[in-house]
């Protein structure tokens, strides 16, 4: 497994309802490393060209997705780690809060797939898209933590 990236939002009901740090938290204490972090309120036309959810454009509850995620602020991160994609997913849980395990972010914080607090890039080459996506050159920061040689043998 390889040094990968992924882009990790907090969704603006994770916002709202103050679950910032309840979130930020898990990732942090898992020993990945935070490359990038900021506060953002999406732009409509930027929700829907976005390539973000390029995928997703045909599906009826698009203009929902879109709705939601423009509907506030969102916390917009990297981070960095080796199979940081995979793990972060695991941490995150299934689209479906009520199929999420106990444990998981979703599984533990939400109830609903249309309000699922936290998106998670499902490989890493979505990794790195979208971050270069979410964020401009110069706000993605290379740096080595302290804790490194107690994380990795
Ligand atoms: P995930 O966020 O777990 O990667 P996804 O990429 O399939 O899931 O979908 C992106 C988001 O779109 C998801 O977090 C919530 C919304 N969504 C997906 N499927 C949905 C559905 N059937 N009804 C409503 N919203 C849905
Ligand atoms: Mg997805």
């Amino acid at each position: 497994v390889e040094v990968e990236e992924s882009y990790i939002m907090i969704k603006p009901d994770g916002v709202q309802r103050g679950l910032v740090g309840e979130i930020i938290s898990r990732f942090e204490k898992k020993g990945i490393k935070l490359k990038g972090l900021k506060l953002y309120q999406c732009p409509t036309e930027l929700a829907q060209d976005n390539e973000h959810y390029k995928d997703l454009q045909s599906k009826s509850f698009f203009p929902n997705l879109i709705d939601y995620i423009t509907s506030g602020p969102v916390v917009c991160m990297a981070w960095e780690g080796v199979g940081v994609v995979a793990s972060a997913r695991k941490l995150i849980g299934a689209t479906n809060p009520l199929n999420a395990e106990p444990g998981t972010i979703r599984g533990d914080l939400a109830v609903q797939t249309g309000r699922n607090v936290v998106h998670g890039s499902d490989s890493p080459e979505n990794g790195n898209r979208e971050i270069a996506l979410w964020f401009k050159e110069g706000e993605v920061v290379e740096w080595t933590p302290v804790q490194e040689p107690w994380l990795k043998e």
